[in-house]
């Protein structure tokens, strides 16, 4: 079990926090700072909170000796990525008045918003409550939300496997009330045990814990990054879906100069069927991390580091043991793809989908084209539900037939038909993570800086002749990986402003990790490289060889 002599500060905090109330309540009435304090900036989180500051205007606030601008970005908790058209609405009122106005879609199917006041909290969890929507746990070291397969054309059992996303997240919902009493006013509980949480005990996990669920053949939860990856088995005779497949240690964190720190895939450790078995083994996994993983080294304490130490072996039998029983041998399957089906696809019930292209996965409405007023537009008619993927994009869903031209009207009004069908293959695939201004720990920017890259790019595909190909791409700022880069074709990792490590060999299905192949490099030296290699490409590939198969069998990756 962990050393519980050498706890790292979060771990004391937490064990210190109420139930993750720490001094919160009274932080908010603290009208000096905009800020919460330090310890209460690691328990926000829990509630789906991260305090950040406006990196843009640090010199200029420190220049006039005054406090960073501190602002709030808020997380939802929303299963499966799925909102209904009320909700939608709401939504869109909720980024006007209190946030930047942005709706960001993030590559875990739920959206963000940034820049909130401290005071604008509260009016704004509570305008969530009344939506049934909140960010319990969004955030923190605890389950998170639980991601799974967006397109309802997958299979035509998608709604049922759908529906264990939220049972998911319910069963890992941690039990304390804080949430309710800071931000929503509810009644202080007169009797701790009402909030007793024989998962998460008063220590929570060591670390945030992820859990997404893919139906084959399409991957696009890329599933296998997960702490727990399930894999829904569909019997391709009767089209009966028998159970899940269970996949553990996925995580991409890494952390520059530190060699003990590494991207892993998640590994299949058998087959699961039933409700009852399913949550059971899903249960104990957290258990034993909770138990077993590190306490002392935040950098080494997702489940990943805990399955390597201990072995997977080891793992599986302390399951077995903490069940009652043995997993299955792992069923097959096949991933074929984890891509977003763009523009307008039917489903086997005769309801259609439209997926625009929404770049990183920000909502807004620029000189290009209007998105956010599109899809409130969409919304106010009722006619579309909304559900997110995890490459950061939405479904406008469930149309009726009779109601799709209304909804491609409006469309084609703001040019989202235009815009998505003027996406270039490598544009589609493409996904940056927020990076600058708001996250912290960015060393080089990702969402407001991928676009522009991809614009000198694309000529030098088309100049080889490769202008339709779908190469995924994806950048991100540090080397925590939240856009996964790790399992991009082409991945780019932010080493200091301007600079990234370029990663190349990833495949379509995100079953391999790519490597590194040159570090720090700038722009001029990126587009060299691109040019270079994508001329080999054309040259040698065999027919219909993916971009990332063929830079993996030409070895080009650093020894
Ligand atoms: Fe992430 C931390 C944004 C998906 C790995 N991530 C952060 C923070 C909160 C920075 C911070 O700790 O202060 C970023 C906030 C930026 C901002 O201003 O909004 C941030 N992560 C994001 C999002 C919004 C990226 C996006 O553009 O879509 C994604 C939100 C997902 C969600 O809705 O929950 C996001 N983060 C991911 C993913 C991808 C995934 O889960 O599919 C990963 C890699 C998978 C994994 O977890 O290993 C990821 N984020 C991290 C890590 C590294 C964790 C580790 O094990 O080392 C950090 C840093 C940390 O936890 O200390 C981090
Ligand atoms: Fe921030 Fe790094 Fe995550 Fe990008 S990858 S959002 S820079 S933590």
């Amino acid at each position: 079990m962990s050393d519980g002599n050498n706890l790292s500060a979060v771990e004391k905090i937490k064990l210190k926090s109420d139930a993750l109330r720490g001094t919160l309540a009274e932080g908010l009435k603290d009208e000096i700072t905009g800020a919460v304090s330090e310890d209460d900036q690691s328990l926000v989180k829990f509630h789906g909170m991260y305090q950040q500051d406006d990196r843009d205007r640090r010199e200029e606030r420190a220049e006039k000796k005054l406090e960073r601008l501190y602002s709030f970005m808020i997380r939802l908790r929303i299963p499966g990525g799925f909102l209904t058209p009320e909700q939608w609405i709401a939504t869109h009122h909720i980024a006007g008045e209190h946030s930047t106005g942005v709706i960001k879609i993030t590559t875990r199917q739920t959206i963000q918003l940034h820049g909130l006041l401290k005071s604008d909290i509260k009016p704004t969890l509570k305008s969530f409550n009344q939506l049934h929507l909140d960010s319990i746990a969004a955030c923190g070291d605890v389950n998170r939300n639980v991601t799974c397969a967006a397109h309802p054309l997958q299979s035509d059992i998608h709604e049922k496997i759908h529906a264990y996303a939220a049972r998911i997240s319910e069963l890992l919902l941690p039990r304390s009330r804080a949430y309710y009493e800071i931000w929503l006013d509810e009644e202080k509980i007169t009797d701790k045990k009402e909030e007793e949480d024989p998962l998460y005990q008063d220590r929570y996990l060591p670390r945030k814990f992820k859990i997404g669920i893919a139906i084959p053949p399409n991957n696009d939860i890329d599933v296998l990054t997960n702490d727990i990856g399930l894999i829904a088995i569909i019997d391709p005779h009767d089209n009966q879906f028998q159970g899940f497949n269970i996949a553990i240690g996925g995580g991409l964190g890494t952390t520059h100069g530190n060699a003990e720190t590494y991207p892993r895939l998640a590994t299949v450790i058998g087959f699961v069927a039933g409700d009852d078995r399913l949550f059971s083994a899903i249960y104990e996994i957290v258990t034993i991390q909770r138990d077993y993983g590190n306490r002392s080294d935040r950098k080494l304490a997702r489940l990943k580091y805990t399955i390597d130490k201990y072995g997977i072996e080891w793992y599986k039998k302390e399951l077995a043991q903490r069940t009652g029983f043995e997993l299955e041998e792992a069923r097959p399957y096949t991933f074929t793809d984890r891509k977003d089906y763009y523009g307008w696809q039917e489903n086997h019930q005769g309801l259609w989908y439209y997926t625009p292209f929404i770049e990183s996965g920000r909502v807004l409405d620029d000189e290009r084209v209007a998105l956010k007023s599109a899809f409130y537009e969409i919304a106010q008619t009722g006619k579309a539900n909304f559900r997110f993927t995890g490459n950061q994009n939405l479904i406008l869903a469930d149309i009726r037939k009779k109601d799709k031209p209304a909804v491609d009207k409006i469309l084609k009004k703001y040019k989202v038909a235009e815009h998505t069908e003027a996406a270039s293959g490598i544009r589609r695939n493409s996904i940056a993570c927020v990076a600058l201004p708001t996250c912290p720990l960015a060393l080089a920017e990702a969402q407001r800086y991928l676009p522009d890259l991809i614009g000198k790019i694309e000529p030098l595909l088309a100049g080889h002749g490769l202008g339709e190909e779908n190469i995924i791409i994806r950048m991100t700022g540090c080397p925590n990986g939240c856009g996964r880069p790790y399992v991009a074709e082409i991945g780019f990792v932010g080493t200091a402003s301007g600079r990234y490590n370029l990663y190349l060999g990833g495949d379509h299905e995100g079953t391999r990790l790519n490597r590194i192949y040159k570090e720090n490099l700038d722009e001029a030296a990126i587009l060299k490289e691109l040019d270079l290699l994508f001329w080999l490409y054309r040259k040698e590939r065999i027919t219909g060889e993916k971009f990332g198969d063929f830079a993996l069998r030409q070895r080009w990756y650093k020894p």
